[in-house]
């Protein structure tokens, strides 16, 4: 078995650096059996449409026994596919016929917390003295209040609850059903470094780590110092032991076979960022900033839009910190968030398809491996709930509970449960939108959570047969992504960035070299090149606007509202 490729140079090719990922969560892509819940089977009949699409690895959201208080998060069974998705035949059928396709599939693995269902917190709890108690993070009555610890999704708000048999508080990040595991323990690591060799023994080919950051935790628990008020994931994300046991899982498992890793990285500061990928330290490979949706969640909570410089000075950033060593990572979609097109485009029929595009150009075009989420190849947008039963996320299922504490009156009520709508994480689970029939060719029964009514138009179907649609102008982001390797190792150079309406930036590699584009606002604009940054005629390689054949003068030309265009532009 070959070694996980670990490179001297972000330059050393890497299957995983030149990777298009595309995330599938598959209780919403496609259902099987009429259930109204999507599966692996259903999954094994699109493959010919993702191999199609020009990717090359899925991300698969978790399928293990679960169940499923935060949709597959909580895990009961390590070893088991939840019976909603399939059976375990289903999975070693669907990893073979991917692999066939020279598809490769990276699984999720989710061990900073287990179900309260699986049988180590079911030992765990049933006794002070039980050889699992120390599997878990525990706070005696004895002790007194525990220290104030945060939780996302707990109703009061507290990641400490209390249990009534042992007469003591487990620590919970998430739901009160997400009991964080003790990494301290060695024998918890363990456990999860035999389970992640189970998977790949099977034949996997990655896992991406959920929220990998908080797995250690300082066990002389503090009170939450004092500048990780209200920001309490950047706390999380700095365990005394975190590298320590990352370190620990590479050697153990990563260091011995070919694969693909990518760390959630809530909380992470740039500062940080090469601790967790610098080749020598042999951690990971890659993890996901949450600097840019962090800024947007909070522009958004302060009712306006990330303004376009803030978004480019982020995300140039978090290029620039790999120039050197370690790799990143890009995405503006998955399933914790609302829609890309929704919460970065422009969701309007105006502008949706083309909008759309110049996000997909933007991630296909950057200095890292990007990662597209099921159904922003086509443009799906927010679903926009407006009453509380259309809600299925556990989070926003909590945060209306815990409104409701307040007493608020009926238009207060309503009022947040429209905001909830606006940014809840069910704008993104909502079914693929396959064509334009009633469940949108996802399922013949009503599926588990709506599906969005603008199936009727806008759908796969519709945009397979239309050649300027989104999902053509992604099969063609993709094949210009394969053939040209200055899109992905590129020396990347952002120009103008200050500029409010356009992000535009030059990638160069050897003697190719690539001008990018791209329009972010709804208006149209003037630019006027100069001569160092653009000397020459430059033919138009990929254009949301453009026709192919054209050629862009040296001097200046006007950029319509989102316009996307790749122009090869040649050295002086
Ligand atoms: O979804 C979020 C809040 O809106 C994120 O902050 C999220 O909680 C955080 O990124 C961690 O997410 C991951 O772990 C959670 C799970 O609910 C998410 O779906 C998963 O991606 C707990 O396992
Ligand atoms: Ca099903």
């Amino acid at each position: 078995m070959k070694g996980q490729e670990i490179n001297t140079t972000p330059l050393a090719r890497a299957w995983w650096k030149e990777a298009v990922v595309y995330q599938v969560y598959p209780r919403s892509f496609q259902d099987s059996n009429g259930d109204g819940v999507g599966d692996l089977r259903g999954l094994i009949n699109r493959l010919d449409y993702i191999q199609r699409l020009g990717v090359s690895v899925v991300w698969l959201n978790p399928i293990y026994g679960s169940p499923n208080d935060d949709n597959g998060y909580d895990i009961s069974d390590y070893r088991a596919i939840m019976a909603e998705m399939g059976t375990m035949e289903d999975f070693d059928e669907l990893l073979a016929k991917m692999h066939d396709r020279g598809l490769k599939l990276v699984m999720d693995l989710v061990v900073n917390h287990t179900s309260d269902e699986h049988p180590w917190f079911v030992q765990a709890r049933s006794s002070r003295d039980n050889p699992y108690r120390d599997f878990y993070i525990w706070w005696p009555e004895e002790k007194g209040v525990p220290p104030r610890r945060w939780s996302y999704f707990d109703v009061d708000g507290s990641a400490w609850a209390w249990d009534e048999r042992t007469r003591s508080y487990y620590l919970h990040y998430f739901s009160v059903k997400q009991p964080d595991l003790n990494w301290d323990n060695p024998a918890v690591r363990r456990e999860v470094y035999d389970l992640m060799r189970f998977w790949f023994d099977k034949g996997i080919d990655g896992f991406r780590m959920d929220v990998i950051g908080f797995i250690s935790k300082d066990m002389s628990f503090p009170e939450l110092p004092e500048k990780y008020r209200g920001n309490y994931p950047h706390y999380y994300a700095h365990g005394p032991r975190l590298h320590e046991y990352l370190h620990e899982m590479n050697r153990e498992v990563l260091s011995q076979y070919d694969c693909f890793t990518v760390g959630e990285g809530a909380g992470v500061v740039i500062e940080d960022a090469l601790l967790f990928v610098e080749e020598e330290r042999k951690e990971l490979q890659m993890f996901f900033s949450f600097e840019l949706v962090d800024a947007m969640k909070a522009a958004v909570a302060r009712g306006e839009r990330l303004d376009i410089p803030s978004f480019k000075r982020i995300w140039s950033q978090w290029i620039e910190v790999f120039a050197e060593r370690g790799w990143g990572s890009v995405y503006l979609g998955n399933h914790d968030f609302a829609r890309m097109v929704s919460v970065w485009g422009d969701d309007s029929p105006e502008f949706r398809d083309r909008s759309t595009k110049a996000l997909l150009m933007l991630l296909l075009t950057s200095r890292a491996t990007p990662f597209v989420y099921y159904g922003d190849e086509i443009g799906m947008t927010n679903v926009n709930f407006i009453s509380e039963g259309q809600f299925r996320d556990i989070e926003s299922i909590n945060a209306i509970k815990r409104f409701k504490k307040q007493n608020p009156s009926a238009d207060e009520l309503a009022a947040f449960v429209r905001a909830q709508g606006r940014t809840s994480r069910d704008n993104a689970r909502t079914p693929m939108q396959w064509n334009g029939e009633q469940y949108g060719g996802f399922s013949e029964v009503t599926p588990w959570i709506e599906v969005n009514s603008n199936t009727d138009t806008l759908n796969v179907e519709v945009q397979e047969q239309n050649p300027d649609s989104t999902l053509h102008f992604f099969r063609a982001l993709t094949m210009l992504r394969r053939e040209q390797l200055a899109l992905i190792y590129g020396d990347y150079a952002p120009l103008r960035p200050e500029h409010s309406q356009l992000f535009l930036y030059r990638r160069t590699l050897g003697v190719e070299s690539f001008i990018i584009i791209l329009n972010l606002s709804r208006e149209p604009l003037e630019m006027t090149f100069t001569a160092e940054e653009f000397p020459g005629l430059g033919e138009v390689v990929l254009s949301n606007v453009r026709g192919q054949e054209s050629l862009i003068a040296e001097t200046g030309l006007t950029i319509e509202p989102f316009e996307a265009t790749v122009i090869r532009a040649p050295l002086e």
